[in-house]
């Protein structure tokens, strides 16, 4: 049997210390991870993937391990991968994430991994989606993926999930924070953390406007149906009312099969209020999702996505080692000294991979 064989062995008997081996070699690009990675898929398919985004520090780490607990409670196993946008170098988050996360460390039915950025952007959400894949085929019933709502390559991350959270908090200056980084469209569920501070009424109806406007101008445009306002949380008959916990506010889920309005929940996740309501939300979209059938077309488009992305980085470096690396920087300097245009660089590169392979028959 080959190592990467014996791994993907490993894997699908539940071993957690092949599943951390396999997720380091998918960090460093490791070979055999490619084909662990080929052996395990047929095993992948079945996770729950949610994806939970938002500026730093309003409390995404709380949140997923309060949600996990949450899930555990349902009878689930979880997976949590936290993608760290710090400095690679003072690791400093990661060890705040370990210590949010702690409650979860001898129980077997969580498995929690820290993947650092290693400033290799183009890359990460590739390994991303290999490390959720690894998480999917182990076993897990869902898998949490935290990241900092920053920039394309966040988003790129988050939108490979079935469900997205995104979280805002009070106190963050005046602005929704998604907004600004265009990640408002890509929410199913919304969640204002901190509700214990001050200004979390304020944050939930900025939110709320933003979606009724966005809302108005699609139907202006004709696409897109009528946003009605959901009944309260007590009328859907949600169980959001119970003691401690906070009512789903302005938007629950509709009961039309073909539309989801992100539903905006209020919790303290530092005292674990309102997480209920979250995960029955998340509940709810799965099941959406399933039952409209949007899974198949998500499930496509993700799929698509992540093709797209690996053909752009396996041609790249196909084509940037056919004709060596110094040949790649001489053809960069000839660019920058605009000797020649970028198009021509690249048809360049394309050329002598095309070269090569004909050399090799
Ligand atoms: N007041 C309050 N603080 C919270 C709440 N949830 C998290 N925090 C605190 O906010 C800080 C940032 O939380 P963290 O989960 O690391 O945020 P992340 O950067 O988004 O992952 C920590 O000190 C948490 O203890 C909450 O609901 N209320
Ligand atoms: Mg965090």
């Amino acid at each position: 049997m080959t190592v990467a064989a014996e791994l993907v062995a490993r894997v699908e008997a539940g071993d957690r210390r092949a599943l951390a081996r396999l997720i380091t070699w998918i960090e460093d690009d490791d070979p055999r991870a490619h084909a662990a990675l080929a052996g395990l898929y047929p095993r992948t398919g079945r996770a729950h993937i949610v994806g939970v985004t938002g500026a730093p520090g309003t409390g995404k780490s709380t949140l997923v391990s309060a949600l996990a607990a949450e899930e555990r409670k349902r009878g689930r196993s979880v997976g949590i991968i936290s993608i760290d946008p710090t400095s690679p170098f003072t690791g400093g988050a990661l060890l705040g994430d370990r210590i949010r996360m702690m409650e979860h460390i001898a129980d077997r039915g969580v498995f929690m991994r820290s993947m650092a950025s290693r400033g290799s952007v183009g890359g990460l959400s590739v390994s991303t989606s290999d490390a959720v894949r690894a998480l999917d085929a182990f076993g897990c019933d869902v898998v949490f993926v935290e990241t900092v709502g920053a920039g394309q390559a966040e988003i790129d991350i988050v939108r490979t999930a079935h469900s997205v959270i995104v979280i805002e908090a009070p106190g963050l200056g005046d602005e929704i924070q998604a907004f600004k980084a265009g990640i408002l469209e890509i929410a199913d569920v919304f969640v204002v953390n901190k509700a214990d501070r001050e200004g979390a009424d304020k944050t939930a109806n900025a939110l709320k406007v933003m979606l009724d406007v966005g809302n108005t101008m699609k139907q202006r445009r004709g696409d897109g149906p009528a946003r009605v306002p959901a009944p309260s949380a007590a009328e859907a008959g949600h169980h959001g009312a119970r003691e401690g916990n906070f009512p789903a506010e302005a938007y629950a889920p509709t009961t039309d099969a073909t539309e989801w309005r992100p539903p905006i929940l209020k919790t303290v996740a530092a005292e674990r209020r309102g997480v209920i309501e979250v995960v029955d939300a998340l509940d709810a979209h799965w099941r959406h999702l399933r039952e409209s059938g949007a899974i198949t077309q998500r499930e496509r488009e993700r799929v698509e996505d992540e093709v797209r992305q690996l053909l752009g980085r396996t041609l790249t470096r196909r084509c940037v080692e056919a004709g060596g690396l110094e040949r790649y920087a001489a053809l960069v300097d000839a660019v920058t000294a605009r000797a020649l245009d970028p198009r021509g660089a690249v048809e360049a590169l394309i050329g002598a991979w095309v070269a090569q392979r004909k050399e090799a028959g």
